[in-house]
Protein backbone atom coordinates (compact mmCIF):
# COMPACT_ATOMS: atom_id res chain seq x y z
CA UNK A 1 0.00 0.00 0.00
CA UNK A 2 1.17 3.10 -0.72
CA UNK A 3 3.57 5.11 2.09
CA UNK A 4 1.54 7.58 3.62
CA UNK A 5 -1.26 5.89 4.06
CA UNK A 6 -3.28 6.67 7.26
CA UNK A 7 -3.45 3.58 9.88
CA UNK A 8 -7.11 3.99 9.41
CA UNK A 9 -7.04 3.29 5.65
CA UNK A 10 -4.90 0.70 5.96
CA UNK A 11 -6.60 -1.42 9.22
CA UNK A 12 -10.11 -0.99 7.24
CA UNK A 13 -8.54 -2.07 3.58
CA UNK A 14 -6.66 -5.04 5.75
CA UNK A 15 -9.68 -6.12 6.99
CA UNK A 16 -11.24 -6.45 3.79
CA UNK A 17 -8.52 -8.79 2.42
CA UNK A 18 -8.42 -11.40 5.07
CA UNK A 19 -11.69 -13.20 4.63
CA UNK A 20 -13.18 -14.19 8.24
CA UNK A 21 -11.64 -10.52 9.59
CA UNK A 22 -13.92 -9.40 11.98
CA UNK A 23 -13.10 -5.69 12.61
CA UNK A 24 -12.11 -6.58 16.13
CA UNK A 25 -8.90 -5.54 15.73
CA UNK A 26 -9.21 -2.82 13.55
CA UNK A 27 -11.24 -0.90 16.24
CA UNK A 28 -8.55 -2.26 19.15
CA UNK A 29 -5.36 -1.24 17.12
CA UNK A 30 -7.17 2.37 16.30
CA UNK A 31 -7.92 2.57 20.44
CA UNK A 32 -4.22 1.75 21.09
CA UNK A 33 -3.12 4.67 18.66
CA UNK A 34 -5.31 7.07 20.58
CA UNK A 35 -3.53 5.92 23.63
CA UNK A 36 -0.43 5.59 21.77
CA UNK A 37 -1.03 9.56 20.48
CA UNK A 38 -1.84 10.80 24.20
CA UNK A 39 1.23 9.24 25.79
CA UNK A 40 3.51 10.84 23.00
CA UNK A 41 2.43 13.44 24.01
CA UNK A 42 2.64 13.44 27.92
CA UNK A 43 6.01 12.18 27.00
CA UNK A 44 6.87 14.92 25.07
CA UNK A 45 5.89 17.53 26.81
CA UNK A 46 7.69 15.53 30.48
CA UNK A 47 10.56 17.85 30.28
CA UNK A 48 8.51 20.81 30.15
CA UNK A 49 5.88 20.61 32.52
CA UNK A 50 6.11 18.51 36.22
CA UNK A 51 5.66 15.33 35.47
CA UNK A 52 9.12 14.26 36.19
CA UNK A 53 10.44 11.85 39.24
CA UNK A 54 9.33 8.93 41.26
CA UNK A 55 6.21 8.75 42.73
CA UNK A 56 7.40 7.09 45.87
CA UNK A 57 5.19 3.62 45.21
CA UNK A 58 6.62 0.20 43.93
CA UNK A 59 4.58 -2.19 41.01
CA UNK A 60 4.17 -5.88 41.32
CA UNK A 61 7.99 -6.05 40.81
CA UNK A 62 9.09 -3.96 43.98
CA UNK A 63 10.19 -1.13 41.09
CA UNK A 64 9.48 1.98 41.76
CA UNK A 65 6.88 3.37 39.23
CA UNK A 66 7.33 6.86 37.57
CA UNK A 67 4.22 9.33 37.22
CA UNK A 68 4.23 8.59 33.45
CA UNK A 69 3.91 4.50 34.01
CA UNK A 70 0.92 5.16 35.83
CA UNK A 71 -0.25 7.50 33.94
CA UNK A 72 -0.27 5.44 30.14
CA UNK A 73 -1.38 2.62 32.42
CA UNK A 74 -4.66 4.11 33.35
CA UNK A 75 -4.81 6.23 30.02
CA UNK A 76 -4.70 2.24 27.63
CA UNK A 77 -7.16 0.61 30.46
CA UNK A 78 -9.62 3.87 30.12
CA UNK A 79 -9.46 3.72 26.26
CA UNK A 80 -9.38 -0.06 26.05
CA UNK A 81 -12.35 -1.25 28.66
CA UNK A 82 -15.29 0.18 26.64
CA UNK A 83 -14.66 -0.93 23.01
CA UNK A 84 -16.46 -4.56 23.76
CA UNK A 85 -13.58 -6.59 22.46
CA UNK A 86 -11.98 -7.78 25.66
CA UNK A 87 -13.44 -9.67 28.84
CA UNK A 88 -10.00 -8.66 31.00
CA UNK A 89 -6.53 -6.63 30.92
CA UNK A 90 -3.22 -7.64 32.62
CA UNK A 91 -0.33 -4.75 33.04
CA UNK A 92 2.84 -4.92 34.34
CA UNK A 93 1.82 -1.89 36.82
CA UNK A 94 -1.01 -4.02 38.41
CA UNK A 95 -0.41 -7.27 40.21
CA UNK A 96 -4.10 -9.29 39.63
CA UNK A 97 -6.02 -9.47 36.32
CA UNK A 98 -8.24 -6.30 35.53
CA UNK A 99 -11.46 -7.05 34.45
CA UNK A 100 -13.85 -5.22 32.20
CA UNK A 101 -16.01 -3.25 34.35
CA UNK A 102 -20.10 -4.87 34.27
CA UNK A 103 -21.28 -1.54 33.36
CA UNK A 104 -18.95 -2.24 29.76
CA UNK A 105 -20.13 -5.12 26.95
CA UNK A 106 -17.26 -8.06 27.30
CA UNK A 107 -15.66 -9.34 24.17
CA UNK A 108 -13.73 -12.48 23.29
CA UNK A 109 -10.12 -11.07 23.60
CA UNK A 110 -7.48 -10.44 26.94
CA UNK A 111 -4.91 -7.93 26.54
CA UNK A 112 -1.54 -7.56 28.03
CA UNK A 113 0.61 -4.23 28.17
CA UNK A 114 3.69 -2.68 29.65
CA UNK A 115 2.12 0.43 29.53
CA UNK A 116 5.34 2.27 29.49
CA UNK A 117 9.16 0.47 29.16
CA UNK A 118 11.92 1.70 30.05
CA UNK A 119 10.91 4.24 32.09
CA UNK A 120 13.79 5.38 34.63
CA UNK A 121 15.13 6.72 30.61
CA UNK A 122 12.53 9.41 30.59
CA UNK A 123 14.07 12.03 32.37
CA UNK A 124 17.17 11.80 30.57
CA UNK A 125 15.22 11.89 26.94
CA UNK A 126 16.01 8.67 25.58
CA UNK A 127 13.23 6.88 23.86
CA UNK A 128 11.00 4.57 25.43
CA UNK A 129 7.93 2.54 24.79
CA UNK A 130 4.87 0.97 25.48
CA UNK A 131 4.26 -3.08 24.40
CA UNK A 132 1.21 -4.77 24.06
CA UNK A 133 -0.44 -8.55 23.19
CA UNK A 134 -3.27 -9.63 22.51
CA UNK A 135 -4.62 -13.40 22.97
CA UNK A 136 -8.50 -15.28 22.16
CA UNK A 137 -9.92 -15.89 25.45
CA UNK A 138 -10.08 -19.59 26.46
CA UNK A 139 -12.57 -19.58 29.49
CA UNK A 140 -16.06 -19.11 29.27
CA UNK A 141 -18.38 -16.81 31.47
CA UNK A 142 -18.38 -13.55 32.61
CA UNK A 143 -14.70 -13.54 34.21
CA UNK A 144 -11.35 -13.24 32.65
CA UNK A 145 -9.00 -16.72 34.23
CA UNK A 146 -5.67 -16.97 34.86
CA UNK A 147 -5.54 -19.21 31.73
CA UNK A 148 -6.76 -17.06 29.89
CA UNK A 149 -3.35 -15.04 30.07
CA UNK A 150 -1.17 -17.89 30.60
CA UNK A 151 -1.01 -18.82 26.99
CA UNK A 152 2.26 -19.85 24.85
CA UNK A 153 3.17 -16.80 22.55
CA UNK A 154 2.62 -18.83 19.69
CA UNK A 155 -1.13 -18.10 20.62
CA UNK A 156 -1.28 -14.49 19.85
CA UNK A 157 -3.72 -13.03 17.50
CA UNK A 158 -1.99 -9.59 17.56
CA UNK A 159 0.95 -7.48 19.37
CA UNK A 160 3.00 -4.42 19.12
CA UNK A 161 4.64 -1.64 19.89
CA UNK A 162 4.60 2.01 20.62
CA UNK A 163 8.23 3.32 20.33
CA UNK A 164 8.61 7.19 21.52
CA UNK A 165 11.37 8.23 19.87
CA UNK A 166 12.76 11.01 17.65
CA UNK A 167 9.47 10.21 16.64
CA UNK A 168 6.79 8.47 17.66
CA UNK A 169 6.46 4.68 15.47
CA UNK A 170 3.31 2.10 15.84
CA UNK A 171 4.63 -1.34 14.81
CA UNK A 172 2.28 -4.39 14.95
CA UNK A 173 1.47 -7.75 13.53
CA UNK A 174 -1.84 -9.87 13.23
CA UNK A 175 -0.06 -12.64 12.17
CA UNK A 176 0.23 -11.21 8.11
CA UNK A 177 3.77 -9.29 8.59
CA UNK A 178 5.06 -6.73 10.55
CA UNK A 179 3.55 -2.71 9.41
CA UNK A 180 5.00 0.49 10.93
CA UNK A 181 3.92 3.72 10.99
CA UNK A 182 5.01 6.71 12.27
CA UNK A 183 3.09 9.42 13.79
CA UNK A 184 3.15 12.83 11.85
CA UNK A 185 2.20 15.71 14.77
CA UNK A 186 1.02 17.87 12.91
CA UNK A 187 -2.43 16.58 11.39
CA UNK A 188 -1.99 13.67 14.70
CA UNK A 189 -2.39 10.64 12.00
CA UNK A 190 0.04 7.29 12.43
CA UNK A 191 1.33 6.95 8.46
CA UNK A 192 2.09 3.86 6.95
CA UNK A 193 5.94 4.22 6.62
CA UNK A 194 7.33 0.60 6.82
CA UNK A 195 4.90 -2.20 4.94
CA UNK A 196 6.14 -5.38 5.43
CA UNK A 197 9.37 -5.12 7.72
CA UNK A 198 11.78 -7.86 7.15
CA UNK A 199 14.76 -8.30 9.41
CA UNK A 200 18.03 -8.82 8.25
CA UNK A 201 19.19 -12.42 8.39
CA UNK A 202 22.36 -11.31 10.05
CA UNK A 203 23.45 -8.26 11.35
CA UNK A 204 26.56 -6.49 12.87
CA UNK A 205 25.14 -5.01 16.06
CA UNK A 206 24.66 -7.36 19.75
CA UNK A 207 23.14 -5.42 22.45
CA UNK A 208 23.53 -6.82 25.99
CA UNK A 209 24.27 -5.43 29.46
CA UNK A 210 27.74 -6.13 29.84
CA UNK A 211 27.80 -4.99 33.25
CA UNK A 212 26.90 -8.26 33.81
CA UNK A 213 29.77 -10.39 32.42
CA UNK A 214 31.19 -10.91 36.08
CA UNK A 215 27.52 -12.93 36.58
CA UNK A 216 26.99 -14.60 33.16
CA UNK A 217 27.71 -18.12 32.51
CA UNK A 218 29.83 -19.65 30.37
CA UNK A 219 27.77 -20.18 27.39
CA UNK A 220 26.92 -15.92 27.20
CA UNK A 221 30.58 -15.58 27.73
CA UNK A 222 31.71 -17.69 24.76
CA UNK A 223 28.54 -16.06 22.56
CA UNK A 224 29.76 -12.45 23.43
CA UNK A 225 33.55 -13.10 22.61
CA UNK A 226 32.54 -14.92 19.39
CA UNK A 227 30.48 -11.38 18.63
CA UNK A 228 33.60 -9.38 19.21
CA UNK A 229 35.92 -12.22 17.10
CA UNK A 230 33.14 -11.56 14.21
CA UNK A 231 33.88 -7.59 14.50
CA UNK A 232 29.87 -7.03 15.56
CA UNK A 233 29.69 -3.51 17.08
CA UNK A 234 27.93 -3.15 20.42
CA UNK A 235 24.53 -1.44 21.31
CA UNK A 236 22.77 -0.76 24.26
CA UNK A 237 20.06 1.94 24.93
CA UNK A 238 18.39 0.04 28.48
CA UNK A 239 15.09 0.30 27.05
CA UNK A 240 13.79 -2.42 25.32
CA UNK A 241 11.91 -1.17 22.77
CA UNK A 242 14.24 1.03 21.78
CA UNK A 243 17.43 -1.82 21.24
CA UNK A 244 14.63 -4.24 20.05
CA UNK A 245 13.45 -1.66 17.20
CA UNK A 246 16.92 -0.77 15.87
CA UNK A 247 17.78 -4.17 15.36
CA UNK A 248 14.59 -5.06 13.67
CA UNK A 249 15.36 -2.32 11.42
CA UNK A 250 19.16 -2.76 10.92
CA UNK A 251 19.35 -6.48 11.78
CA UNK A 252 21.31 -7.52 15.30
CA UNK A 253 20.81 -9.36 18.17
CA UNK A 254 19.68 -8.85 21.51
CA UNK A 255 20.30 -10.32 24.82
CA UNK A 256 19.29 -10.35 28.01
CA UNK A 257 19.99 -13.63 29.78
CA UNK A 258 19.81 -15.52 32.91
CA UNK A 259 22.75 -14.92 35.47
CA UNK A 260 23.51 -15.07 39.10
CA UNK A 261 21.65 -12.59 39.81
CA UNK A 262 18.89 -12.77 37.37
CA UNK A 263 18.16 -15.53 37.89
CA UNK A 264 15.36 -16.48 35.48
CA UNK A 265 16.22 -13.27 33.49
CA UNK A 266 14.99 -9.74 33.90
CA UNK A 267 12.40 -9.26 31.47
CA UNK A 268 8.76 -9.92 31.28
CA UNK A 269 7.90 -13.30 29.06
CA UNK A 270 4.18 -12.23 28.35
CA UNK A 271 3.97 -8.38 27.90
CA UNK A 272 7.95 -8.11 26.85
CA UNK A 273 9.64 -10.64 25.72
CA UNK A 274 6.41 -12.74 23.95
CA UNK A 275 4.62 -9.92 21.75
CA UNK A 276 8.18 -9.15 20.73
CA UNK A 277 8.79 -12.64 20.02
CA UNK A 278 5.63 -12.99 17.65
CA UNK A 279 6.87 -9.63 15.84
CA UNK A 280 10.03 -10.55 15.26
CA UNK A 281 9.60 -13.74 14.04
CA UNK A 282 6.83 -12.28 11.58
CA UNK A 283 9.10 -10.56 10.14
CA UNK A 284 11.45 -13.47 9.37
CA UNK A 285 13.99 -13.38 12.73
CA UNK A 286 13.43 -15.29 16.03
CA UNK A 287 13.28 -15.82 19.61
CA UNK A 288 14.73 -17.73 22.19
CA UNK A 289 15.30 -18.93 25.81
CA UNK A 290 18.88 -19.79 25.07
CA UNK A 291 16.96 -23.47 23.86
CA UNK A 292 13.61 -23.20 23.49
CA UNK A 293 11.49 -21.16 20.69
CA UNK A 294 10.30 -18.26 22.79
CA UNK A 295 6.94 -18.49 21.63
CA UNK A 296 6.84 -22.66 23.52
CA UNK A 297 6.99 -21.34 26.33
CA UNK A 298 4.14 -22.49 28.31
CA UNK A 299 3.75 -19.41 31.16
CA UNK A 300 2.87 -20.44 34.61
CA UNK A 301 2.41 -16.81 36.40
CA UNK A 302 1.39 -13.55 34.74
CA UNK A 303 4.64 -11.57 35.80
CA UNK A 304 7.02 -14.56 35.30
CA UNK A 305 10.08 -13.31 33.99
CA UNK A 306 12.09 -15.19 31.26
CA UNK A 307 15.64 -15.21 29.54
CA UNK A 308 16.02 -13.51 26.10
CA UNK A 309 17.29 -13.66 23.16
CA UNK A 310 15.89 -12.56 19.89
CA UNK A 311 17.18 -10.75 16.49
CA UNK A 312 18.24 -12.26 13.35
CA UNK A 313 17.30 -15.23 12.49
CA UNK A 314 21.10 -16.46 11.94
CA UNK A 315 22.55 -14.42 14.87
CA UNK A 316 20.13 -16.30 17.40
CA UNK A 317 20.29 -19.48 15.69
CA UNK A 318 24.45 -19.08 16.52
CA UNK A 319 23.69 -18.13 19.59
CA UNK A 320 21.68 -21.00 20.70
CA UNK A 321 24.57 -23.19 19.68
CA UNK A 322 26.31 -21.99 22.34
CA UNK A 323 23.37 -22.33 25.27
CA UNK A 324 22.46 -25.58 23.81
CA UNK A 325 25.99 -27.12 23.82
P1 LIG B 1 11.25 -1.82 33.24
O1 LIG B 1 10.10 -2.67 32.75
O2 LIG B 1 11.30 -1.71 34.72
O3 LIG B 1 11.29 -0.48 32.54
O4 LIG B 1 12.60 -2.63 32.91
C1 LIG B 1 12.77 -3.18 31.67
C2 LIG B 1 14.01 -2.59 31.05
C3 LIG B 1 14.05 -2.88 29.59
O5 LIG B 1 13.50 -1.81 28.85
C4 LIG B 1 15.52 -3.01 29.34
O6 LIG B 1 15.81 -3.85 28.24
C5 LIG B 1 16.05 -3.60 30.61
O7 LIG B 1 15.13 -3.21 31.61
C6 LIG B 1 17.41 -3.09 30.96
O8 LIG B 1 17.84 -3.71 32.14
P2 LIG B 1 19.32 -3.52 32.70
O9 LIG B 1 19.40 -2.12 33.20
O10 LIG B 1 19.47 -4.56 33.78
O11 LIG B 1 20.28 -3.77 31.56
MG1 LIG C 1 9.03 -3.14 31.38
Amino acid sequence: MELGTTLTRFLVEQQRKYKGATGDFTGLIADIATAAKVISREVNQAGLIDILGYQGVENVQGESVQKLDRFANELFIKVLSHTGHLIGIVSEEMEDILQIPKSAPKGKYVFLMDPLDGSSNIDVNISIGSIFSIYRRISEGDRATDEDFLQPGRNQVCAGYVIYGSSTMLVYTTGHGVHGFTLDPGIGEFLLSHEGIKIPSRGKIYSINEAYDALWDDAVCRYVSQAKQEKKTARYVGSLVADFHRNLMKGGIFLYPKDKSHLEGKLRLLYEAAPLAYIVEQADGAASTGTTRLLDVVPEKLHQRTPLIIGSLEDVRQAETFFKS
